[in-house]
């Protein structure tokens, strides 16, 4: 009774003194890894990582840490953001944003180009700066600003520093190794911060599978030598604390002093489902940070993170929901959407038809490596969920398909298509491609027409539909999501939805998509 009485009247107080109190982790859910934030005034930025998607590294903006939302991306141009030789989990990897004197920069590598580069630019919304590429190599790259210089870290093999001309990319002095973190294998994800004259030097290690965690160390000088933090790591789920914990594999962290004064850390993580699998890609999580002067950051209390958040957090602003539909009437595609490697942009059309997104049949295949077929997808971001479009299959020659994949990789894909029969015949079609399997699980043939194509998520299987009529669904099968999740796949990336088209040979065919609805 005692307990239930306190219990009231903190819930009671609770609402009228803590309004702000609590928040939902991720604070950025689906296929957004390797987070980096940067706060200028009382505005926050963060970015990710997008290998070999494009374009490339959006760029979300917030006034609370947990709502965020994308106002664009660092890479959206071909010239910066080069993927023609790229494979699954190539191209973009860990990004890091920083701002200094009115301008933002964002430092990452493209491990199918030449390695390490920064872009800049006044207006994070807008465009970027074509690269200024650098001569450290190594991935993780990180920049600190401070007395005018500006100092490069990243790891080609221990974390290394040196000072760089962020504008032009020279490098102005030798690269140092100044650190090796605390024997977890894979030390990464570096970045430098100054608090009460001593640098602290943040970093990832363990790998970004379980084992995954986030250990800290400083010195009065920024070459070092850096002590380790006797209390390391300052966060993992690797340990009984965190066992039954559905978020796992937490690291690679970036730390951000809000404009209230209290600390916070953004981070990646995974949840996993159907077992030790994930599907969703490593996920941008949150916690705070008690920081105290001359102390070792200590990051939630204990070193883990929940999904439901029970702690103070600053005036929440939060955005309106993403509506369900794209009816694709709007002249462009929504930020969500994503290519693969460099788009071929005249296959894809949003004025060709007035309120369809048409997309031209390509001869590369969703099996293809590191080519880019017909196909714009975005994240699956939850893992309950329900994704629908409205397709007709046109101007089509015999087997050319248009539909929806649940796409891992060009090696472990679900496809829901239309597929051309003889004469007017049409075929709805589920195909799987597990590894070297490639299989029809289901055909059904229809008269041509407009068809409504169906997949939903959730914990252990996807379940496919078809319907005529956008009424009654019919099944066309349910599979396995362990098949193509992360562990079985390998990887650093998560379950886009996509549509595509595709031909055997070159062919006239246009798959048509009315709208799509993404529901959760
Ligand atoms: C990234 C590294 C990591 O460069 O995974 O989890 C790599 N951490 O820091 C790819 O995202």
């Amino acid at each position: 009774m005692k307990q239930t009485l306190i219990t009231f009247l903190f819930i009671a107080l609770g609402s009228v003194c803590m309004a702000q109190q609590g928040y939902n982790n991720p604070v950025i859910p689906g296929f957004y890894p390797d987070p980096s934030v940067v706060r200028v005034g009382e505005d926050y930025y963060l970015v990710n990582s997008t290998f070999e998607y494009f374009p490339g590294v959006p760029i979300f903006h917030s006034k609370d840490l947990v709502n965020w939302k994308q106002i664009g991306n660092c890479l959206s141009r071909e010239s910066q953001l080069n993927l023609k030789s790229c494979a699954p989990s190539g191209g973009i990897y860990a990004p890091t944003i920083r701002y200094h004197e009115g301008t933002f920069y964002m430092i990452t590598t493209n491990v199918c180009d030449k390695g390490n580069f920064i872009v800049h630019t006044q207006d994070p919304a807008g465009e970027w700066s074509e690269p200024v590429w650098l001569k450290q190599g190594g991935i993780d790259p990180s920049l600190y600003f401070e007395d005018g210089k500006c100092y490069m870290l990243s790891i080609p093999n221990k974390i290394t520093l040196c000072e760089i001309d962020p504008k032009t990319g020279e490098q102005l002095t030798e690269s140092k190794p100044i650190w090796g973190g605390t024997g977890g294998r894979y030390p990464e994800a570096p970045h430098i911060y100054k608090k009460d004259g001593w640098y602290y030097l943040l970093i990832a290690e363990g790998g970004t599978e379980y084992g995954h965690k986030i250990t800290i160390a400083r010195s009065r000088n920024i070459y070092g030598p850096y002590d380790s933090n006797p209390a390391n790591p300052i966060m993992t789920h690797i340990n009984e604390n965190a066992q039954m914990n559905p978020i796992q594999a937490v690291g690679h962290g970036d730390f951000v002093q809000a404009h209230d004064g209290s600390w916070w850390m953004v981070f990646l993580g995974f949840r996993p489902q159907s077992g030790l699998h994930h599907l969703l890609g490593r996920e941008t999580f949150l916690v705070p940070v008690r920081w105290d002067k001359n102390a070792w950051p200590v990051v939630n209390g204990d070193g883990t993170a929940q999904l439901e958040m029970d702690c103070e957090t600053l005036p929440l602003k939060p955005h309106a929901p993403a509506p369900v539909r794209t009816d694709f009437d709007a002249p462009q595609m929504g930020l969500e959407w994503n290519y693969l490697y460099n788009p071929i942009m005249s296959n894809y059309s949003l004025s060709a038809r007035k309120g369809y997104l048409r997309l031209k049949t390509s001869t590369v295949q969703l099996d293809d490596r590191g080519v880019t077929p017909t196909f714009i997808g975005r994240r699956q971001q939850h893992i309950n969920c329900t994704t629908t479009t409205a397709i007709e299959l046109d101007k089509a020659s015999l087997n050319d398909e248009g539909g929806i994949t649940v796409y891992m990789t060009n090696e472990h894909h679900y496809d829901l298509f239309v597929r051309q029969g003889d004469k007017d015949k049409q075929i709805i079609t589920l195909r799987y491609r597990l590894g070297n399997m490639k299989h029809i699980e289901k055909e059904v043939e229809l008269p041509k027409g407009k068809f409504y194509l169906r997949v939903e998520g959730s914990n252990d299987f996807y379940s496919f539909y078809y319907s005529t009529d956008n009424r009654t669904f019919n099944p066309m099968g349910k599979m396995d999501v362990r098949y193509i999740s992360s562990e079985t796949v390998g990887g650093f990336t998560g379950i886009y939805f996509a549509l595509f088209a595709a031909s055997p040979k070159a062919s006239k065919g246009v798959a048509d998509f009315e709208w799509f609805d993404y529901a959760y």
